[in-house]
């Protein structure tokens, strides 16, 4: 496969979901850019940075709502160098150090976020979030949970794969379909839901259908965790950007004779939870309330306004 060839795969795997999941995403986008970087055989400069910046809007421009995404590829593509090599080094070590941040980031959820869950606990998860299933299987490891649900998560069902790698790893699970989720509330101590997207002003972005389950844990008193890398923050949000909602195919909805009939079908694949139904925001450097995301945008991913109003971006080190 050719450099050009491999981003394009890249994006149709992406966009039909053979890859997925916020985190998953942004590592593959990173791994990409690097591997991509590495198959140029121009020693134009100039040249150079177009083809990286195709490679880098290609990926872009498959999933509009997961801002990890964005922020892989801006961390990959804020490279230095003058010659094509330098270039390409800067972009090989870039990649490594987000993939790293990927795989390091879980770890810690996964310590932080099982010390909010007592012993004995039952806990529900919507979809298939690594950074959620770190934070279960933790606490699972901890002889802390007694029983997950999993929502089967519409239309995709996301909800098998988590069932499948909880099973996997002998956890006791329980699949339940997503409008039964206030039916068993009363029953669970603890929501624990990954993020697509965190806002500036601590709103969470995750799969269809958070929203009601975060409704429905706030009117049983039930704690709503939600475990995010800081790369699931939104410096676009910031900077007074809406978050984009990805609506998919019908076809994912309905099959062809419900299709054929002269109806509309509506297919958002996220919701918004506004930062008043979150109890804590489990990242990599600390369970945080959701009014601290600003800071977590500013400190962490170096995003900022200059006194001129113009944005600067400079991201840190994250080892
Ligand atoms: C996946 C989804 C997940 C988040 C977080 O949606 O909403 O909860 O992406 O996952 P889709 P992770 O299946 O449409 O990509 O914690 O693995 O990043």
């Amino acid at each position: 496969m050719n450099a050009e060839e491999l981003i394009k795969d890249a994006a149709n795997k992406i966009k039909s979901m053979e890859v997925r999941g916020a985190a998953r995403i942004a590592k593959f986008a990173a791994e990409c850019l690097k591997k991509f970087a590495e198959l140029l055989e121009t020693t134009n400069p100039d040249e150079f940075d177009e083809k990286m910046n195709w490679a880098a809007k290609t990926l872009l421009n498959t999933r509009p709502t997961a801002v990890s995404l964005y922020n892989a590829i801006n961390y990959v593509m804020s490279y230095s160098g003058e010659s094509v090599d330098e270039k390409k080094s800067s972009i090989i070590k870039r990649a490594d150090e987000f993939i790293e941040w990927v795989k390091n980031a879980h770890k810690n959820i996964g310590e932080f976020g099982a010390k909010r869950i007592k012993k004995g606990s039952v806990v529900m998860t919507h979809c298939n979030s690594s950074a959620a299933l770190s934070v279960i299987k933790e606490a699972y490891k901890q002889g802390k949970i007694e029983m997950v649900f999993a929502t089967e998560s519409r239309p995709r069902r996301q909800g098998f794969i988590t069932v499948k790698e909880l099973a996997s790893e002998g956890i006791p699970v329980t699949l339940i379909v997503d409008s039964a989720v206030r039916y068993f509330m009363n029953e669970i101590d603890c929501v624990v839901v990954g993020a697509d997207t965190i806002t500036a002003n601590g709103a969470l972005i995750n799969k269809i259908g958070t929203s009601q389950i975060a409704l429905s844990a706030k009117e049983a008193r039930v704690p709503f965790m939600v475990a995010a890398e800081t790369y699931k923050f939104s410096p676009k949000t910031l900077f007074g950007e809406l978050v984009v909602i990805e609506e998919r195919d019908a076809k994912e909805v309905a099959p062809p004779e419900i299709l054929s009939l002269n109806i509309k079908v509506r297919n958002p694949a996220f919701d918004v939870t506004p930062r008043d139904y979150i109890d804590v925001i489990i990242t990599e450097i600390g369970a945080i309330p959701p009014e601290m995301a600003y800071l977590v945008i500013k400190e962490r991913l170096g995003y900022a306004l200059g006194e001129r109003g113009e944005i600067s971006i400079s991201p840190k080190h994250f080892d």
